[in-house]
């Protein structure tokens, strides 16, 4: 242990950062300056319905307090949070490049892959790869400063990412509402480590300050209209939810607007300006997977359960399930208009599921109305 060390400062944990393997790092010290501002925000948006049925989310502790409103509601011991972006921009098309509507869109974030201990390439996850460098750079740290509490999380925590990558003055809060770093963009991953070390206060970074301006391409570009107000989402009528996380039928006026998405979304990531000059990232463990990239819609319903383990064990699709992805690959199919898929769609018409069943016949139906 290094005696000389009492606070935890920028530059440090900076480095360290990215001695295990992160693009860009902050530090906030918790609470932070505009936590009650971040939390209003956040109730309110709980309040408002905009999780859906993200559970996990609304969760509320004994006294009815939401558990990630305020990090120190679950962490009081937290005094300092070390906020880790992770580029995975790659040079593969944009999803909104493409006019080929017989193919499918899968979110960039989910095409990773690395090399694993047989020389095979298979899918990897950024949840476990960054869970893993967060870890190592938890160890370096108590290497420095011998026993302190921490907590490490990618996406699945109890704390709002981007208000403490905001914070931690990574970026700022786009539009679209994603986190946007002036020089990588918004395809980053966001990692936090919280910790109870008291990090130097003359090391707080300004906050830096909103730079979208007057562009307003990503509310119109969004074909669902879930950027209701600019900074603000209803996640019921994002496509990422609807293809991700929402299991069961999709209504039927939603799907049309889903277009040739199958999992997840990036167009209003895709139409940023911010996007067109990030660089592209080189990372071994979270290197794309061509297959993904426009993947032939024939093909993502040809694989049966046990090709689509095959393909996608590992990798964060495998969330969307897969009749869920049968489902999205249904309405893509639809959207098309395409009467090759017709075959396809009347089999999968009469499907026990019920997401997969009302998908297709809607799909189906598409297709009667565009060749009648
Ligand atoms: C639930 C969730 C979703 C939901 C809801 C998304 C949303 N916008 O809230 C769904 C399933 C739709 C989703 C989609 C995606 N997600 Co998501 N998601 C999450 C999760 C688990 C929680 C987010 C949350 O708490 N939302 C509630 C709202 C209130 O908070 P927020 O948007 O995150 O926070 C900011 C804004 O709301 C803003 N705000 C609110 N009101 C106002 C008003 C004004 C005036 C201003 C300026 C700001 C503002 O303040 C907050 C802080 O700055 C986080 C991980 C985590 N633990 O935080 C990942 C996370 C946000 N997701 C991520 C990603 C990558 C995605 C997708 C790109 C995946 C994809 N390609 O399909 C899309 C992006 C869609 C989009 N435009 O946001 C990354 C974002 C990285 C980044 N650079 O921003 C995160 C951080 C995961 C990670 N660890 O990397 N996601
Ligand atoms: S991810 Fe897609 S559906 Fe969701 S807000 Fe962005 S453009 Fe709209
Ligand atoms: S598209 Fe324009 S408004 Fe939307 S986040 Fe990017 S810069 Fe901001």
């Amino acid at each position: 242990m290094d005696s000389e060390v009492t606070f935890l400062d920028v530059g440090a944990a900076c480095n360290l950062a990215k001695k295990c393997g992160f693009s860009e790092a902050g530090l906030v010290v918790l609470p932070h300056a505009e936590e009650s501002r971040d939390a209003n925000r956040f109730t309110k948006w709980i309040a408002n319905g905009h999780a859906g049925s993200m559970q996990y989310l609304s969760r509320v502790n004994d006294g009815g307090d939401l558990v990630r409103a305020r990090v120190a509601t679950p962490f009081p011991w937290a005094r300092s949070a070390i906020v880790c972006f992770a580029n995975y921009h790659c040079e593969a098309p944009l999803s909104t490049a493409t006019h080929d509507q017989r193919s499918g869109w899968i979110a960039r974030y989910a095409w990773s892959s690395q090399i694993d201990a047989r020389g095979e390439r298979r899918p990897s996850d950024y949840h476990k790869v960054l869970l893993k460098r967060l870890k190592s750079l938890d160890a370096k740290l108590h290497e420095k400063f011998g026993e302190f509490e921490s907590r490490a999380y990618v996406d699945t925590g109890p704390v709002v990412e981007r208000a403490l990558a905001t914070a931690a003055g990574l970026g700022w809060t786009g539009k679209n509402t994603c986190l946007i770093h002036p020089k990588l963009g918004s395809f980053g991953f966001l990692a936090v480590l919280l910790t109870s070390l008291e990090a130097s206060p003359e090391d707080k970074r300004a906050k830096l300050v909103d730079r979208c301006g007057t562009c307003r391409r990503c509310l119109d570009a969004c074909p669902t209209g879930a950027l209701i107000a600019p900074y603000q989402m209803d996640a019921t009528k994002c496509i990422s939810y609807l293809t991700i996380e929402h299991k069961g039928a999709i209504a039927p006026e939603q799907m049309a607007g889903m277009g040739r998405q199958v999992f997840g979304c990036d167009i209003c990531q895709d139409v940023c300006p911010w996007n067109r000059k990030a660089p592209i990232a080189v990372d071994a463990e979270l290197h794309p997977r061509q297959e993904l990239v426009n993947p032939a819609l024939e093909w993502l319903a040809s694989l049966d359960e046990r090709s689509f383990e095959r393909v996608f064990n590992g990798s964060p699709v495998r969330r969307a399930g897969f009749l869920g992805m049968r489902r999205n690959t249904a309405i893509a199919m639809g959207n098309s208009r395409d009467q090759g898929f017709a075959s396809r769609l009347r089999e999968w018409a009469e499907s026990a599921d019920e997401g997969l069943r009302s998908a297709a016949r809607w799909a189906l139906k598409q297709i009667r109305n565009t060749s009648s």
